[in-house]
């Protein structure tokens, strides 16, 4: 019985290993494809959500907290309500009931978050340095204001 059992296992060993070998290659392959995928994913920038370099809370105080972020090129800043009211990041002169309460540096371009509701957010990349000034549209007369200084790299 047990000699039996024991050639049983020697005539099928080569072939139970064979098999394995074949899953082996086949994970392998998995494996490899994924990890592959995944530096492909990130060389052709597909959407990834980008990690801000500041997070900004809009408060029931009309503030924008901290009122004062200071940043490199090419970073992102986050706004996010903590207020039951409704807020925007808004830095257009256009848009803006004293020109004062906004200023952007030569060549970039104005932005404006549209209402944020309770709970919402919004992010804007910043990639023209210089100091930046935006407010919020229905709280721009209680000086709801905010500064984003954003530094040029250093190459
Ligand atoms: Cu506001």
């Amino acid at each position: 019985m047990i000699e039996r059992a024991g050639l049983t296992i020697i005539r099928f060993g080569g072939h139970r290993l064979r098999r394995r070998g074949v899953q082996l290659a086949t994970i392998t392959w998995i494996l490899l494809l994924a990890v592959g995928a995944g530096g492909m994913s990130r060389r052709a920038g597909w959407p990834t959500s980008k990690k801000p370099a500041a997070v900004i809370k809009m408060t029931d105080r009309l503030t924008f907290e901290p009122a004062r972020v200071t940043i490199k090129v090419g970073e992102t800043v986050r706004w996010k309500s903590a207020s039951l009211l409704v807020h925007t990041v808004t830095a257009d002169p256009a848009l803006a009931a004293n020109p004062e309460d906004v200023a952007l540096p030569v060549g970039a371009k104005p932005f404006n978050s549209g209402n944020i509701k309770p709970g919402g957010q919004f992010q804007h990349t910043f990639k023209v340095p210089g100091t930046y000034r935006y407010f919020c549209i229905p709280h721009e007369g209680a000086g709801m204001i905010g500064v984003v200084v954003v530094r040029p790299t250093t190459r």
